[in-house]
């Protein structure tokens, strides 16, 4: 079993597709460990994607992220991370495949409705942002 992070954006969460869209992780087999509705300050924008901070669309990124309520989700699945890239399809929703999240529920490359864990070791980081091991813990 591997654990990922997915976060509903702001764009998806003020939609209201943030029920269809666990139902789809459910659906493909990952169980919630947790989940929390919050708004994001500046600073914790800014670090969740500080691997981002030289990149021109960081500013804008930020700003985006802190626009409205988003939804992080602690994710177990078997081959977590992979699968959830592959359910959330391309960064891009202009290239992201048909009846992925990003293409169902993404409007531009910013405003692309869900982020994923990239790796093992980052999903446990960005786990831990969000979540406390005793959370976690808790859920097993
Ligand atoms: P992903 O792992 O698919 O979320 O993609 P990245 O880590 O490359 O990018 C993180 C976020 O930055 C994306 F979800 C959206 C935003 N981004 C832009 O706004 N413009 C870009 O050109 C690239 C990424």
């Amino acid at each position: 079993m591997e654990r990922t992070l997915a976060i509903l954006k702001p764009d998806s969460v003020a939609a209201g597709s943030a029920g269809k869209m666990i139902a789809r992780l459910q659906e493909e087999g990952f169980a919630i460990l947790g989940i929390k509705k919050m708004r994001l300050t500046e600073a914790q924008a800014q670090a969740f994607y500080e691997v981002h901070k030289e990149r021109p669309f960081y500013g804008s990124l930020v700003e985006f992220m802190m626009s409205g309520s988003v939804m992080p989700i602690a994710l177990e699945r078997e081959n977590a991370v992979a699968h959830l890239r592959e359910v959330m399809g391309a960064t891009d929703v202009a290239k992201a495949a048909p009846g992925t999240l990003r293409n169902l529920f993404g409007t531009s490359i910013e405003r692309n409705a869900v982020h994923g864990s990239d790796s093992p070791e980052n999903a446990a980081i960005e786990l831990s942002f969000f979540f406390s091991r005793a959370e976690l813990l808790a859920a097993q």
